[in-house]
């Protein structure tokens, strides 16, 4: 099959116009069609492939899978459009080929992203470029026409401005960025929030370079399984509790948010399994919200039901654990005195205390008891990130003060067993001593913040760093990868004066 240039070049700004107009309706929310692409081929990959995108290379491997996902979707768009032309050329039926090409990018895009009114940006420009190509560049006509160099100066002009007009509106779609949580508690819930707020500050330890007790909201470390997060809205949600338990419901945000006697504030402080042993993917928030165990109470959880407990997410994730951990686990729709953020699971997230990161389910939607153990996402990929976390110690920064001292600190964490001792060794594990610790957080499962200085004789020291957890066990010493159950191990380094 011969395809001449024009309906090459008439195919490829199809099939870019096509995947702008769904960015421009869409922005970056699963309706713009190369994100649901994108997760389905983070998906579907070896379970290496997705720990090294999600867990490893972060945001750029996202954008790695996106950048392929959006070649695909140009691809079938321009498919779409060149086949939508062939047919129209065979046809005496007038427009033939525009229908064809709107109709066949409306489908692709809907199948995709199941966004109907979305789909429709995708097929409007789709159909209108084989319109224009069509009466000027007689692309799929029999009559030729001959086509002007100002015409097609004019097409790719036009081109261009929609394709800046698409990626400046995309852009500006960011979906939902709630307010204070009083917006939908009271003044009183947010006030409390405030106070707490003020006495993490109050309890950090006066270091400048270390980052203090409760993490910013925009600094706060994000794992997702997906490049772009769900964008849900706070009036549709909807929370069920199923399984095995006496009696099915689910609950809406309204719900959830006037259970006022129930509702606590709680210092949490997340880890995740897949991060290095002295990575930054650990973070503590003032989370605002309700005990897992009222709703568990109002399922009603036969005696029999003592295995395990099922979190399902509007993403897609899923993760399974031990129903005892999720009894004093807890449902925050708040975070630092703000609603929940988009980034980190609006409108409602699941926070199991002491446990890895992982079976912290952002937005939530079902809670499933369960007879019999199954697999989460990540356990399918081989993982063990659904137990308590590992003791560790952490060192994030090293200074030279004025009078010459060396300064360190960090952050130790333990879950619930808590933090009771830093230890520094500056001599290479000759001897230890005791860091300075910040003030405990009320809460079970917050970090404390360490710091601990130095006169150091010139030359190079190695400096090692270990917790005791308030069990009175040591941080394990041996070195492990955090793939499968996490990274484990002293950090140390080594430090020139
Ligand atoms: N729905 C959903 N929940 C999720 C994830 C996810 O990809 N989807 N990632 C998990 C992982 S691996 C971690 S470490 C924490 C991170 O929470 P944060 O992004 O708020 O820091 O969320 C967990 N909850
Ligand atoms: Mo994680």
């Amino acid at each position: 099959m011969d395809v001449t240039r024009a309906e090459v070049a008439t195919s490829a700004a199809a099939g870019v116009a096509g995947v702008a107009g769904s960015f421009a309706a869409a922005g970056r929310t699963p309706a713009f069609v190369a994100a649901p692409l994108a997760s389905a081929l983070v998906n579907a990959a070896p379970g290496e492939v997705t720990t090294a995108v999600v867990q490893n290379l972060g945001e750029f491997g996202h954008t790695l899978a996106l950048t392929v996902a959006l070649v695909l979707s140009v691809g079938v768009f321009a498919a779409i459009a060149l086949g939508a032309t062939r047919v129209g050329s065979r046809s005496e039926v007038p427009y033939t080929a525009v229908l064809a090409a709107g109709l066949g990018g409306w489908l692709f895009a809907l199948a995709v992203a199941r966004a109907p009114e979305t789909a429709l940006w995708s097929a409007v420009p789709v159909g209108g470029v084989v319109a224009v190509a069509e009466r000027g560049f007689a692309v799929g006509r029999r009559r030729p026409v001959s086509r002007t160099r100002r015409q097609t100066l004019a097409a790719v002009g036009a081109l261009a401005g929609f394709l800046g007009v698409a990626g400046y509106r995309g852009r500006n779609i960011t979906g939902a960025e709630p307010g204070p949580i009083s917006d939908v508690t009271d003044a009183e819930t947010q006030s409390e929030a405030e106070q707490l707020l003020g006495l993490a500050a109050e309890r950090s330890l006066d270091v400048p370079e270390l980052a203090p007790l409760v993490t910013e909201i925009g600094g706060f470390y994000e794992v997702d399984i997906n490049g772009v997060n769900p964008n849900l809205s706070d009036g549709r949600w909807e929370l069920s509790v199923t399984g095995a338990v006496e009696e099915s419901f689910s609950l809406d945000y309204a719900e959830l948010t006037e259970m006022v006697e129930s509702i606590e504030h709680r210092f949490v402080t997340l880890r995740c399994v897949g991060e290095g042993l002295n990575g930054k993917k650990m973070d503590t928030a003032l989370w605002t919200g309700v005990p897992v165990s009222r709703l568990l109470e109002r399922a009603g959880v036969p005696e029999s039901s003592t295995c395990c407990v099922m979190l399902r997410a509007a993403d897609g994730y899923y993760e399974e654990f031990p129903l005892a951990a999720l009894e004093d686990g807890f449902l925050a729709f708040g975070m630092n005195g703000r609603r929940l953020p988009r980034a980190h699971g609006y409108p409602v997230r699941a926070l199991v205390p002491g446990h890895w990161g992982e079976i912290n389910v952002k937005w939530l939607t079902e809670i499933e008891v369960l007879k019999e153990e199954q697999e989460g996402y990540w356990e399918k990929r081989g993982w063990h990130g659904t137990g308590p976390v590992e003791t560790v110690a952490k060192l994030h920064t090293v200074e030279k003060l004025d009078d010459g001292k060396i300064r360190l600190g960090g952050h130790a964490y333990a879950g619930t067993r808590g933090i009771q001792r830093v230890e520094i060794s500056t001599d290479g594990q000759a001897t230890w001593q005791d860091a300075t610790l910040s003030e405990p957080l009320p809460g079970e499962d917050v970090w404390r913040q360490w710091t601990y200085e130095w006169q150091a004789e010139p030359g190079e020291h190695e400096v090692v760093v270990r917790a005791t957890d308030g069990t009175g066990t040591l941080q394990p010493e041996s070195f492990s990868q955090p793939y499968p159950s996490g990274p484990t191990g002293w950090v140390s380094r080594t430090v020139d004066n």
